[in-house]
Order: C-alpha cells, then structure tokens, then sequence
C-alpha cells in the first residue's frame, strides 16, 4: 500500500478563490453520509451550496474520495457520496489516517472538517451542529471539541445537537478557550429550538461584528471559535417536543449498548423517526440558514479591515 504523495487536494476553483482572497466557506460531508437518509443528504447538500453561492461565496464541501482529502467536490462526487451514505467511512480526527491510507470514501465530521480546512486556507464552516459532551455518558465527548480548542477556523453552527449535554458541552469549551458567539442571540441555541437558556460569551448583530472578533483571535493565534446561529423562528420545534424524542432515543441506544462513533448517527436516525420528520425539516432549514450566515461572514472577512 503506497500513500499518495499529496493526499490534500484542492478543487481549482477552490484554489483560484483562495489565490484572490476572495470568499470562501467549507462544508462536511458526515452530515450527507450518516446524518440524514437518501435523498435529503444530496438536495441538502446542494441547497448549503446553493446558499453560500447566492451570497457571494465559494462553497468548498470537504470529504475523503478514494483516499484523497478533497477540498472542494464536484456534483456528481456529492451524489456519489450521498449515494453511499454510511457505507462510507465516519471520518474523525483519528479516521482520516485510515481513510487515506486504505484509499476508502469517508464522510468528515467537524473535527475531521476543520482540520483540513485550515491546512487548505479556509477559515470559515458550516454545519448544523457541533459534536459534544454526551448525555449519561459524560466521558463521550466528540472529537469536534478539542478541534476547536486548538484549530482556527470559525465554526458556524446550531449550537449542539439536543441529544447532547449541552451545559457540559459549553462548561468544555470554555475550559479549552473557545469563543461563543451569538448570532443576534444572547443564549445558546439548541438545535431544533432557538434557546436553551444557557448563556453564550457575546452578542454579535452581523457579519461585521463576527469578522472583527475572528480577526481578533487570528491575531492573538487563538484556535477555532463557535458561532452560534438560532433556527429561523418558522422552523423550529417546541423544547418539550424534541426534548421527548430525545429521551426516547438516549433509551434505546442505552438498551441497545450503541457505542463509540455509531452513538450520534443512531440518535438522529432515531429522532427524526420519533419525530415524524418534523426534526428533519429543521434540520434543512437550519443547514441552508448557517451556510448563508457563514457565506455573509466569509464576504466580511474578505474585505479590508476598516
Ligand atoms: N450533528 C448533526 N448532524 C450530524 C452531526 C452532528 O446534527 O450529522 C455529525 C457531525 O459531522 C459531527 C459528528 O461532527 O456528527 C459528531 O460525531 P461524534 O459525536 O461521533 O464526534
Ligand atoms: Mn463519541
């Protein structure tokens, strides 16, 4: 087995963007493999992209094909990858190595993400939610978290999702330094619903207020930093609505002894089973809201500093 000589490859668009300085926002593909079913992962993918496009940016989904980290995919590689869903390989931080070096296809979650995006030159992602502290078992804790703690890249999300703990998700990102931030919000958003009543570290109204602070952080050679972006009010769930699923799902995997990366796939599957979609058209909504949220801040970014 012979490893390739350049296993990170950037899309030449992706590379000319980035060349100019102009605008661009990453995307994961652990949301298209293992975080929603045929066909919604590829109409989802394509709508974030979609999104970023139409406010100015260059959508860059990153994933591992053929052994390859790819900065950048073609639509026919998405479909792909959409297609195959979770036969894919689950791609974490301690993931990539075997990934690359077995040449497999890999859906790469946040952690996975970031850490190619910074090594592409790309500072600003998109996801829904971030992994966390797990409920009940407080020493699951996703690889997403120390990713932030120690690679900067700015991570534009729903917060946590709700099957997580999320006092304990935020009690670990500020132990490790890492910045939250609340799009036009004072708490933390809880995936589905826009509050969970927990408090974030600032306020920011735009994407000029998030660029000043993230070039703040670049300065000081900070790591990764949180933006935290409530679901549009139409989409999202009564709390007592998911929080109920939630518990129902957090039984089953606990019967059924679900452990290790298999944790996260197996409770959103079950949720939006439970939920009778409803989870699922927030999920999208919130996906297509954070891919325009990050776009807007990449365009900030790009321009000079005033
Ligand atoms: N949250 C979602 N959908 C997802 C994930 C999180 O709403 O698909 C994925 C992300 O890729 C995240 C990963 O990085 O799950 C976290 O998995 P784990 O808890 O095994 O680190
Ligand atoms: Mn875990």
């Amino acid at each position: 087995m012979s490893l390739p000589s350049n296993p990170l490859t950037i899309a030449p668009h992706v590379a000319a963007t980035l060349a100019l300085s102009q605008p661009v926002v990453a995307l994961e593909s652990t949301v298209i493999t293992h975080g929603l079913p045929w066909p919604k992962n590829l109409e989802v993918a394509r709508t974030m992209e979609a999104a970023i496009r139409d406010s100015g940016a260059t959508p860059a989904t990153i994933a591992v094909l053929d052994g390859q980290l790819r900065v950048g995919v073609t639509d026919t590689e998405l479909e792909m990858l959409a297609q195959v869903g979770g036969q894919a390989r689950k791609v974490s931080r301690r993931d990539l190595p075997i990934a690359v070096a077995r040449g497999e296809h890999g859906g790469t979650t946040v952690a996975a993400t970031m850490w190619v995006a910074h090594r592409a030159g790309i500072q600003v992602f998109a996801t829904g939610g971030i992994g966390g502290v797990h409920r009940r078992h407080p020493w699951d804790v996703s690889a997403d978290l120390p990713e932030l703690a120690q690679t900067p890249v700015l991570v534009a999300c729903s917060g946590a999702k709700a099957i997580l703990d999320l006092p304990l998700t935020l009690e670990w990102l500020e132990t490790h330094g890492v910045p939250v931030l609340g799009w036009q919000t004072d708490t933390f958003p809880a995936f589905y619903s826009r509050d969970s009543g927990l408090p974030i570290d600032q306020r920011v109204a735009n994407a000029a207020e998030v660029a000043i602070i993230w070039r703040a952080q670049r300065a000081l050679g900070l790591g990764g930093a949180l933006l935290a972006v409530p679901i549009p009010a139409e989409y999202a769930t009564p709390p007592a609505v998911a929080e109920k699923a939630v518990a129902v799902a957090l039984d089953e995997a606990d019967a059924r002894g679900i452990r290790g990366k298999a944790v996260t796939p197996f409770l959103l599957e079950r949720v939006a089973a439970i939920t009778e979609g409803a989870s699922q058209a927030a999920n999208l909504a919130l996906l297509e809201h954070n891919a325009r949220v990050a776009a807007q801040v990449a365009v900030a970014l790009a321009h000079a500093p005033s």
